[in-house]
């Protein structure tokens, strides 16, 4: 099977700003960071019927990122039932914590977001055009 990577180029993301995006969803306050409260307050407001646990449905609904990345992301977490249950919720947050001070660096949160999106066959073509 051959590919041609011409044929990509319209498959592609600016992976970035989708992960920017999705990073101010989470910080409340924008002051460049997400503390555990945040994140929290986040998944608490995700989960629309308040049963503890963030389905498909309601994580696309609240999600910054498109439906199908979306789907992506929340599959890569909730252990491949679309229940994304509280204690499932947190373990990304303290696998984003690089440097382990517990709370989470824009830096930290972008960088690990593009990673699951490109875990997800996303590809990047995040050209930065200079539109100043
Ligand atoms: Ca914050
Ligand atoms: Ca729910
Ligand atoms: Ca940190």
């Amino acid at each position: 099977m051959q590919r041609y990577s011409a044929s990509q180029t319209t498959q592609g993301y600016n992976l970035k700003a989708l992960s920017v995006k999705e990073f101010l969803r989470f910080d409340a306050n924008h002051d460049g960071t997400i503390t555990l409260s945040e994140w929290e307050t986040v998944l608490r407001g995700d989960d629309d019927d308040g049963d503890g646990i963030i389905t498909c449905d309601e994580y696309v609904r609240h999600s910054s990122s498109p439906h199908n990345i979306a789907l992506g992301v929340l599959n890569q977490f909730n252990g491949g039932d679309c229940k994304l249950t509280h204690d499932e919720g947190l373990v990304p947050y303290h696998h984003m914590d690089g440097n382990g001070d517990g709370i989470l660096q824009e830096i930290e949160f972008i960088n690990f977001y593009i990673q699951v999106l490109k875990n997800l066959g996303l590809t990047d073509h995040g050209h930065t055009t200079k539109s100043t």
